[in-house]
């Protein structure tokens, strides 16, 4: 008897300890009307196009601009040999109007000084700027370790989230939206919301860089971290000259599956009572019913296939969820096989710090806090160097 009590207990405590698994999970390769998904012209003419219209209409949001005619670059200051004469920085001032006024922002590049056009990481920063992306380089952060970036033949770009929109609840009073959007009430539910103004900034950003000689427009990622983290995602599936999203820590509405059992991570209804300007005013309708809805995030993030995506996760970040961070890049991969690429190349939740970078879908899980740090970096990095950048 006391030792089946023993065996019970042990198998109790092996169930508590085992990762949990995701259930009833929306199927990523079954069209809306139930049909198989099973090509790559059906993903893309049918399956893609109706995720991507549910994605925008229930949860990012519409935007009414994308690239405005008035958009026009211009240096902010002279260029500038920095970094122990390893980068040249360039200052760039972006300005624009809409049928409501004008905005500008102004974002900083620092090119490795080389023969050949750079490959390119652009950040989406989201915490003061005077702190993580200083031109000057007086003050240094991991948050943009730019010197590193440089010394491994990558530029590093970076404009602040809150120079396109502000992050807090403006209806459509202020930044971007208020050029683009008729003062005062919101015309529908179905408007973006910041996170995809946001990532309509990286986009100006990226017209740049297609104009910039030194840059190999062909090759730039897009980071984020946490709310960072869910805009790069945004930017890459909204825009496809996006080679790469590295999405670091970026949870609920992110790359964080809602159909996992985690219950110390954020869910709908945390999310929407502290950010509901993050997303269109649709989203609120799935507050408490994600589970009954007919999408999950991993399919936000198939569709940047067969372009390559990085997911990471911290030790400590339980309101991020990890395992739910890296199911949904295991979930997300059937679309890189239609064509014929693989995406997280995975036999299970890793340790920390074993990276999973054989596909086309990187995951890592750094040990620590809630945070975008230099061992983070690096990792997009080796993948970028894996898949050519640099060659
Ligand atoms: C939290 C929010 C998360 C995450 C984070 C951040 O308060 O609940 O979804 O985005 O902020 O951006 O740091």
């Amino acid at each position: 008897m006391e030792k089946l009590i023993a065996a019970s207990f042990a198998l109790a405590a092996l169930v508590a300890a085992a990762a949990p698994i995701p259930e009833n999970v929306p199927e990523l390769m079954t069209t809306f009307s139930g049909e198989k998904v099973t090509t790559r012209g059906q993903w893309e003419k049918v399956r893609a196009p109706e995720l991507l219209a549910e994605f925008t209409e229930e949860e990012y949001g519409r935007r009414p601009v994308e690239r405005p005619a008035s958009l026009s670059f211009e240096r902010a200051e002279p260029d500038a040999v920095m970094m122990d004469s390893k980068a040249v920085r360039k200052r760039i001032r972006v300005t624009y109007a809409g049928p409501y006024g004008g905005g500008k922002f102004t974002f900083t590049a620092f090119i490795p000084r080389q023969e050949k056009p750079a490959p390119a990481f652009l950040l989406i920063c989201n915490r003061p700027p005077d702190e993580n992306i200083d031109p000057t380089r007086r003050r240094k952060s991991e948050f943009w370790p730019a010197e590193e970036i440089v010394s491994r033949g990558y530029a590093a770009i970076s404009f602040w989230n809150g120079d396109i929109a502000p992050d807090w609840n403006t209806g459509n009073r202020q930044g971007v939206f208020a050029c683009f959007e008729e003062p005062g009430r919101r015309k529908s539910h179905a408007l973006w919301g910041t996170l995809s103004a946001w990532a309509w900034g990286a986009s100006r950003v990226m017209d740049w860089i297609e104009t910039e000689p030194l840059l190999d427009a062909r090759h730039v990622a897009v980071v984020g971290h946490s709310r960072g983290g869910k805009t790069a995602l945004v930017a890459a599936v909204y825009d496809r000259r996006f080679a790469m999203a590295c999405s670091n820590d970026s949870g609920c509405s992110g790359a964080k599956l809602n159909h996992i059992d985690l219950p110390k991570s954020e869910h709908l209804s945390a999310i929407v009572r502290s950010f509901p300007y993050w997303f269109c005013a649709n989203y609120i309708a799935h507050v408490n019913a994600e589970l009954e809805w007919r999408v999950d995030q991993h399919e936000f993030i198939a569709l940047i296939a067969p372009r390559l995506v990085c997911i990471a996760s911290a030790t400590e970040d339980m309101w991020a969820g990890q395992e739910g961070e890296y199911w949904s890049g295991a979930l997300a991969s059937p679309a890189w096989e239609l064509y014929g690429l693989k995406g997280l190349v995975s036999d299970g939740f890793p340790p920390p710090e074993r990276p999973l970078q054989d596909g086309c879908i990187s995951y890592h899980l750094r040990v620590g806090k809630h945070n975008l740090t230099l061992y983070d970096w690096n990792r997009y990095m080796d993948f970028a160097d894996r898949h050519g950048w640099r060659d």
